[in-house]
């Protein structure tokens, strides 16, 4: 059995005190741990404060991005040195947002997820195709490719803890939702290309969210298919009681 995981990506999105605010209110209603894997994605400026907010609660704080390597000259970029070092557990990798308009790119993609790994950040990679591409059917090789390019060189261990997102870039912040079950099937050919790669085994336990307008109107449905193991939330996880009604249905 899959442990859910939800995880809520707040973007460029809250101040300081707004964000601590925040926190403060979900701590004491976060899921048991063993049950649901409960994080926060905040803009970095915050997250030393977050993790010292979320303390005693099951709630993990993650990052939006990193820089794959430990130091150097990279004015302006985060490490993942820095990141473990403050007590950040998570990392999304690759978010559309991020291949969009920071140029990010398969390979840029591959060197974090290995340099998360190695930093013991869990990263939560994205994958997911444009409206055009799956107007023109392209979906399942777009985003067979960005897995297989995003995995390359990783272990078999390394695949189990992965975390991978299936964000349509069309349903991103527009309000449409991928249907379940086409949310499933996408979902389902990240876990077949995983399969075809290591093994059954090991891709029965990656764990694959779906994302892109989830909201507490749509989580259930989702949550309830096969290879749909939890949520990336953006919009949604602004507002305490929605991000709770989120958990909830996770747990
Ligand atoms: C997709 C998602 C969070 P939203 O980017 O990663 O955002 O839920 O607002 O579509």
């Amino acid at each position: 059995m899959r442990k859910p995981i939800i995880a809520g990506n707040w973007k460029m999105y809250k101040t300081a005190s707004q964000a601590k605010e925040f926190v403060e209110k979900v701590n004491g209603l976060v899921p048991d741990a063993e049950k649901l894997d409960s994080v926060i994605c905040a803009p970095a400026l915050y997250l030393t404060q977050l993790v010292d907010a979320a303390e005693n609660s099951a709630l993990k704080i993650g990052a939006q991005t990193m820089h794959d390597k430990g130091e150097g000259a990279f004015t302006g970029e985060i490490s993942p040195v820095q990141l473990a070092d403050i007590g950040v557990n998570y990392v999304i990798i690759g978010h559309s947002e991020r291949r969009q308009y920071f140029n990010e790119t398969d390979e840029t993609v591959n060197a974090k997820v290995k340099s998360a790994f190695s930093h013991q950040l869990t990263p939560i990679l994205c994958v997911g195709e444009t409206d055009e591409q799956r107007e023109a059917g392209q979906m399942e090789s777009i985003v067979e490719s960005q897995v297989e390019k995003a995995v390359e060189g990783l272990t078999d261990a390394q695949i189990a803890e992965l975390v991978i997102a299936y964000e349509p870039i069309w349903a991103i912040g527009t309000g449409k939702t991928a249907t379940a079950e086409d949310a499933n099937e996408a979902c389902g050919i990240v876990r077949k290309k995983i399969a075809s790669l290591y093994s059954d085994e090991t891709a029965e336990k990656v764990r694959i969210q779906y994302g892109g307008s989830v909201k507490p109107a749509n989580i259930q449905e989702l949550l309830s298919m096969e290879h749909i193991d939890g949520a990336l939330v953006g919009g949604a996880s602004l507002e305490t009681d929605s991000f709770v009604k989120l958990l909830e249905a996770g747990s």
